[in-house]
Parts: C-alpha cells; sequence; structure tokens
C-alpha cells in the first residue's frame, strides 16, 4: 500500500481518481443517514451538496444508505438493479427475508449509488431489534416513541447490510461507514457491538441535550460544565435517545462535529471531544460572467417589488429605490434561530432611523414555518388589486397609444385632450378607490393556526411593529417555506435571498447554520452570531469578516440587550449604505465562496476518513499525516470606497478601517474602483 494521506492530497487529485485508489486497495465507503433522499432539514443538504466530490473522491466505491421516503424517492431517485454482483446477492437476501429494499441513483449532482430500506417492510421485527438492543446495551426504547423505532430499524437493516456486503467480498475489504445523528448512530452501535471489521465514523450536527437546553431559556454556554446530564436527558423523555447519541459517539473510531462549537458542546453533554471538525460545505457554482449575481439580484429584487406594491395597497408612500429587503428563515425555533433578537433589533432599528430621519425603508420578511390555515385574505386581496390595476393601466396605455398613433397618422399634432379619455379615468379611478384601506398591512401573509401563542407575532405586538404609516421599518411573517408556485411572490427560496439585500441569522444555538452560508455563496451579506458554527468558521478563516459582508454578532460574552442593541447597530449602519456600497459589499461577500465549497471543505471529510481507517486497520495503513492546510482570507485588497462625508468609507468599516483616513479623489469619488462593477457608476 502506498501510504494514506488522503487529507495531504487536493481536491484536483481526487477529480482525477475518480475511486480508482480505492478501488485497487478494494476500499468501500458508505454513508449513512435519516436525510438521504429523504429531506427534512440541514442534514440533508450537507448529503446532497457533498454527492458530487464524494463520488470524484471515491466514484463506484461510494453509497449512501437512508430510509425510503415514497414521495421523494418517485421525484429524486431513479430505481435500478445493481450490476456488482455482491450488491446483487445481499439486496437479495433482503428480499428472501421480506424486506424492501430499493436501489438506485440519487438525481443530483454527481449520481451517487443509494441504497433505501423501506422501514415499515421490517417493522415485524422491530420486538427482536429491541431486545437484542436492550440486550447488548441496556437501552430500552418506549413503545410509543415512533422516531427512536424507526431508528433502531433503520440501525439494524444497515449494520445488517454493511455486514453482510463486507463479509461477500473477495479478498481483504476495508470497509468504512459514515453516520449522521443519533437516528443514524444506531448502525454504528451495532457494528461495533456485533465486533464487524469495519471502520466506523460518527457525525453529530447537533447536540439533543444542547437543542432542548438552549430552547428552554437557560444560560446555556456559561453552564455547560454543569448540567446533570441523566436528569436533564429524563425530565425531558429522551434519555434513550441521548443515551444512542452518547454511545455511537463513543463507539465510533473516529468522532466529528460540525464546528468547535458544537465540539465544545459534545466535550460537556457527550463526554467525546471530536477528533476532526467537519465543516459543512456547498456545491458551489460560478456564473461565467462574474456580475451575472448582480444582475440576478436586480430581476429578482423586481418581483420582490411586485409584491410590496400590492402588501401595502393603500400604504405604498415609501420609495422603492430607497427601500431595503432584510430576512431571517429557518426551522421554526424561536430563540434558537435568534428570531426573537432579531424583531428586538428591528424596533430599535425602526426607532434610530425615525430618530436619525432617514428617509430609507426597511421591510423585514421572517420565513419560519409554522402550522396555518392558508393565506390570508388581505394578503390575497393585495395581490389581487395590484394586478388589477397593473392591467387597467396596461389597457389605458394601449388605448392612448392606439389614440396617439391615429392623430399623428391624420397629421395632428398629439396634445393631451383626446388622448386620455372620460372612461380611461373612470375606470383608473374604480382601481384606486378599491385600493384604499382602512385596515393595517398585515404583518402576517397567513391565517396562523392559535395566533394569539405564535411567538413570532406576540413578539411582533408587543414591540408595536404593526406596519404603521410612519414606521420606517415594516414586518411581514410568512409561515411557510417558498417555492416558486407562491402565489404573493411566485419566487423559491434562492431566487428571494437573491433578492434581497441582507440576511440576518442572530442564533443563540446553531451548529453550523447554513441560512447566512447561502446568502454568501449568492453573494448577500449576512449577519450571524458567534454562537454559530459558520460564524465561528469566518471569524477564523477571514481576517476582516466585516468588510467582506459577514457581520458577527456577540452573544456570548454579552448580555441580550447589548446583542440586540450590536444587531439594530449593525443594521442601522448597513442602512447608511449607498448603492454603490452595497454592490461593492456583494462583490466581496461572493468573493468567500470559494471558501465554503465543497472542494476545500472536503478535505475535512477525507481526514476523518483516513483516521477510522488508520485507527481500524493499524497494520494495513501507514501513519498518516493530518496536518491540515490552514486557510485565511486577507482584508479585501483594495482601498475603501467613497462614502458620503457623514456616512461610514467602506461598505462595512472593519476595526482597522476606522483609525484610517478614507481616500477621494477630486470629485470625492472612490480611487480604487476594483471591487465594483463595470457599469455600477451610471447607474449610481
Ligand atoms: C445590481 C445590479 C445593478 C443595480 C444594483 C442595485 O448590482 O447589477 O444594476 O443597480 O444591483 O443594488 P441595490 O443594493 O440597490 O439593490
Ligand atoms: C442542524 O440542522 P438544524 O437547523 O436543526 O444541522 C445542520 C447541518 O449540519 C446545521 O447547519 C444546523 O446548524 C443544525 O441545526
Amino acid at each position: 500500500f502506498r501510504s494514506f494521506r488522503d487529507s495531504e492530497l487536493d481536491h484536483e487529485d481526487f477529480c482525477m481518481d475518480r475511486g480508482a485508489t480505492a478501488a485497487a486497495q478494494n476500499r468501500w465507503h458508505f454513508e449513512c443517514a435519516w436525510e438521504v433522499a429523504n429531506k427534512v432539514g440541514g442534514i440533508y443538504t450537507v448529503i446532497k451538496s457533498k454527492a458530487p466530490v464524494s463520488m470524484e473522491e471515491m466514484g463506484e466505491q461510494f453509497a449512501l444508505i437512508g430510509p425510503y421516503n415514497e414521495a421523494c424517492v418517485h421525484t429524486e431517485v431513479e430505481l435500478l438493479e445493481p450490476h456488482h454482483h455482491v450488491m446483487k446477492q445481499v439486496l437479495e437476501e433482503f428480499r428472501i427475508h421480506g424486506i424492501k429494499v430499493y436501489f438506485g441513483r440519487w438525481l443530483i449532482d454527481g449520481y451517487p449509488k443509494v441504497i433505501l430500506f423501506d422501514i415499515g417492510s421490517a417493522a415485524w421485527k422491530l420486538d427482536e431489534f429491541k431486545h437484542e438492543f436492550w440486550e447488548k446495551t441496556n437501552i430500552g426504547i418506549p413503545l410509543h416513541d415512533s422516531e427512536s423505532n424507526d431508528a433502531l430499524i433503520l440501525g439494524n437493516l444497515t449494520a445488517w447490510f454493511v455486514a453482510s456486503f463486507r463479509n461477500k467480498l473477495e479478498g481483504k475489504p476495508y470497509v468504512l461507514i459514515h453516520c449522521h445523528e443519533w437516528l443514524a448512530g444506531v448502525a454504528l452501535i451495532l457494528l461495533r457491538l456485533r465486533k464487524v471489521d469495519v471502520a466506523t465514523v460518527f457525525t453529530t450536527h447537533a447536540t439533543l441535550l444542547g437543542r432542548y437546553l438552549c430552547a428552554g431559556n437557560s444560560d446555556f454556554y456559561n453552564n455547560l460544565d454543569k448540567f446533570l446530564l441523566d436528569k436533564e436527558a429524563g425530565d425531558r423523555q429522551i434519555y434513550h435517545r441521548y443515551c444512542m447519541e452518547r454511545s455511537a459517539a463513543h463507539t465510533s473510531h473516529v468522532f466529528t462535529t460540525v464546528s468547535e462549537i458544537t465540539g465544545m458542546e459534545a466535550e460537556h453533554l457527550l463526554k467525546r471531544k471530536p477528533d476532526v471538525i467537519t465543516p459543512n460545505g456547498l456545491n458551489v457554482k460560478k456564473f461565467s460572467a462574474i456580475h451575472e449575481f448582480q444582475n440576478l439580484h436586480a430581476i429578482y429584487k423586481e418581483k420582490i417589488h411586485d409584491f410590496v406594491k400590492g402588501h401595502f395597497y393603500g400604504h405604498y408612500d415609501f420609495d422603492l429605490d430607497k427601500t431595503l429587503y432584510i430576512f431571517s428563515a429557518g426551522r421554526y425555533e424561536f430563540s434558537n434561530k435568534g428570531a426573537d433578537l432579531f424583531i428586538e433589533s428591528l424596533a430599535r432599528l425602526n426607532h434610530f432611523l425615525k430618530t436619525a430621519g432617514s428617509e430609507m425603508t426597511v421591510i423585514a420578511f421572517l420565513i419560519f414555518p409554522a402550522r396555518t390555515n392558508n393565506f390570508n385574505v388581505d394578503s390575497l386581496r393585495g395581490q389581487a388589486i395590484s394586478k388589477q390595476l397593473r392591467d387597467t393601466v396596461s389597457q389605458v396605455q394601449s388605448a392612448i397609444g392606439k389614440r396617439i398613433f391615429e392623430k399623428a397618422l391624420r397629421g395632428e399634432i398629439p396634445t393631451g385632450e383626446g388622448i386620455l379619455i372620460q372612461e380611461d379615468i373612470v375606470k383608473l379611478k374604480r382601481c384606486i378607490f378599491g385600493a384604499n384601506r382602512n385596515t393595517l398591512p398585515p404583518i402576517c401573509t397567513h391565517n396562523v393556526v392559535d395566533d394569539h401563542k405564535d411567538p413570532i407575532l406576540n413578539t411582533l405586538r408587543n414591540c408595536h411593529m404593526f406596519n404603521n404609516r410612519h414606521d420606517r421599518v415594516k414586518v411581514i411573517f410568512h409561515p411557510e417555506f417558498l417555492n416558486s408556485t407562491n402565489p404573493l411572490f411566485g419566487l423559491d427560496y434562492e431566487e428571494f435571498v437573491r433578492g434581497c439585500h441582507l440576511g440576518v441569522f442572530p442564533s443563540y444555538y446553531e451548529p453550523w447554520g447554513y441560512t447566512p452560508a447561502e446568502c454568501t455563496v449568492l453573494g448577500i451579506p449576512s449577519m450571524t452570531s458567534n454562537l454559530s458554527g459558520f460564524g465561528c468558521f469566518m471569524k477564523e478563516h477571514v481576517a476582516d469578516p466585516k468588510s467582506y459582508g459577514i457581520y458577527i454578532i456577540d452573544r456570548l460574552n454579552q448580555g441580550p440587550d447589548d446583542s440586540a442593541q450590536q444587531l439594530a447597530q449593525y443594521m442601522f449602519d448597513f442602512t447608511c449604505l449607498s448603492r454603490r456600497q452595497r454592490i461593492i459589499q456583494r462583490n466581496r461577500t461572493e468573493r468567500l465562496s470559494e471558501l465554503l465549497d465543497w472542494k476545500n471543505l472536503g478535505v475535512y471529510y477525507r481526514k476523518a476518513r483516513s483516521m477510522a481507517l488508520l485507527r481500524a486497520y493499524p497494520n494495513d495503513f501507514s501513519e498518516a499525516s493530518f496536518m491540515e492546510k490552514k486557510v485565511l482570507y486577507p482584508k479585501p485588497a483594495s482601498e475603501p470606497p467613497s462614502p458620503s462625508h457623514s456616512r461610514c468609507s467602506t461598505p462595512a468599516v472593519s476595526d482597522d478601517d476606522e483609525a484610517k483616513p478614507v481616500k477621494f479623489d477630486d470629485e470625492d469619488n472612490p480611487t480604487d474602483d476594483e471591487d465594483l462593477e463595470p457599469e455600477a457608476d451610471q447607474k449610481v
């Protein structure tokens, strides 16, 4: 064997490889997660976006294992019969035992192989599985906990599959299984207890207890070492789940978490320090024209403008050219995702803008799925009214055009007379009067079930954010994820993000946080916190994140009031940027996407796998060197762009810049336009 030094090689080396080395070594990699071809949350994004690099590195030696979800499989998976004789034999073995297992290719970039188990088809074995699990681990799973029962079934089927596959391979095979989260961790525990000769990696994307404790209003980070873990888990009736998670972390050859902060949490709550931090990446697609993403921003912003015109009918008295779109989005964990802090800071921003006499309007969207009874009438009516007005204006416009043409043909110089006729005015008046309203524009687009208990709505009410005319900050809660068939926006999430100016995600509990990362690769600045994995990662790898449009709120070393003030101040500073400065900032933000590309971050997964193989097969793999290539993004090269005299100098003033004199040319223009798109000057 050549020495197994995966983590030292570049991504390019692996692209050339496509699994040839692994095949030569008889090395097989499986990755198991509840979210393989099964969209639930963030882990789906991890697995899906990583698939292309996994395939480039391991090719046909790689496969994903998960549960069979009919709805997802219909649209996302191509079901096939396997070519590999061992795969065929193992699948046949399952079918003989009456267990439905599907093989195919996930229809995503990379086109990876998937093995999907129909959990229901093995439900009859649940008692047997529970009995063995209890015998071997003393972990008892309550009857009613269907999620744990499903995890146990998936874990048993996966462990059976991997062991059988391994035993049927000829020669001396090296098999590695990488399990994500406690739900898939059962497979790992069973493989180890049954002493199957495989290497194992376990990644946790959030600890069970961490998520519960944070959501419960405890001072989590200051008490990490003080919690009575068994009691806390027992009080929340998740003791058995906690035990599964903790044993998967301990039985794995290599344990990883998605960020340093979750690593610290795991060290205290699971009692194992991660061996490797495996940060989450994205499958970054670059446009061939550098400014394409800026053009897309302008296109999708227009669509948001259309929505806003309808939503604020009768109250549309602000200038869209001086309006900024800010949003927050995520799974509806009100305080964990920082929605509480966001609303509080919006209220303060509203006050700042009013007192400063700012001309800017901020429209803040909160996109968190909650239980609803569909869209509310007022929201739909607003869109209908603006559509009717638009249609009427275009009819009138075409009639006016015909009249002008007619007159011109006859050699008459068209004057106002006879061009806009009484009939047109009546039509227009009917629309305009219809757009009068004596209610305020709604703060929510849907009818939320039990809306008197909804935390976002209640906090907006407490902060008196009701979309009054005098408010400079308007709010819209959209309690449903976006998709392109949405009757209000007609945009999917990515398009909506592109059309916005800023994403705000000041999370209190966020092991990684894909939302600000997605903003970054789309070239949209974002605000996050130093309690999010992403925020900490950026702080570590970017010399001055703020100057790249990544604002990090301190939620660790200061109280919530100071954090809210800091966030409000950052947002206020953002409203003071000129269009030119925002364009520059977006260019800088987008440059960071390279850092978040799996082509770079895949190295940490390789490192975890190398380490696991080395630990599982110490005689067959030589001592690997796990030296990481540390990436550090320097400060942006260009000089600060032009400010107006009273405003900050760069899109976001870094702490160093504050001391620096700002450079102007004779006409008060920037001295360095390196960051600007070519035509931006004329547009500002
Ligand atoms: C992009 C477009 C420009 C447009 C600008 C608006 O950069 O390419 O044509 O002027 O967006 O930026 P703003 O921050 O005001 O939405
Ligand atoms: C978790 O999903 P969540 O939103 O419950 O896993 C994600 C992927 O690793 C991570 O981005 C997120 O912070 C975690 O919280």
